[in-house]
């Protein structure tokens, strides 16, 4: 490979791992859920939901040390009551990254406060958590 090339690989390679880690070094926590043996965070760049189509990473971590907690299979759902109709109801489509992580995309058609539940069934550990997060 001639030398020219090989340092504008390198180079591009740098610029690459500066922008993945601005990335996770930059996201907001919009919740986070501490309970007796596990926190969970769910977070993305804005630290909102917001109405339409949501980004988000959700992270399980260990109460007592901080550490990645393997939860195996999650799922994210959410629920708005509102007067005089069904409750609205929304899932999320959540994609392991690492773990203890997930990268999660989720829809919602307004705004308002959501229940959201998220359960877990893993090697170290099952459970699962309700709390409210607003759409703005
Ligand atoms: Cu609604």
């Amino acid at each position: 490979m001639p030398k020219r090339l090989i340092v504008a690989l390198s180079v591009g390679i740098l610029i690459m791992g500066g922008a993945l880690a601005g990335t996770a070094a930059d996201m907001k926590p919009i919740h986070i859920q501490k309970m007796k043996d596990v926190t969970v965070t769910l977070q993305n760049e804005s630290g909102q939901w917001k109405e339409g189509k949501n980004s988000f990473v959700l992270e399980f971590t260990a109460a007592q040390d901080k550490k990645p907690v393997d939860v195996g299979k999650v799922s994210l759902s959410t629920s708005m009551g509102m007067p005089g109709m069904a409750p609205m109801v929304a899932g999320a489509t959540l994609t392991p990254d690492g773990p203890g992580r997930y990268r999660g995309t989720i829809e919602f058609p307004d705004r308002g406060a959501r229940q959201v539940t998220v359960t877990w069934d893993g090697p170290e550990g099952k459970g699962s958590t309700r709390f409210s997060v607003p759409v703005r």
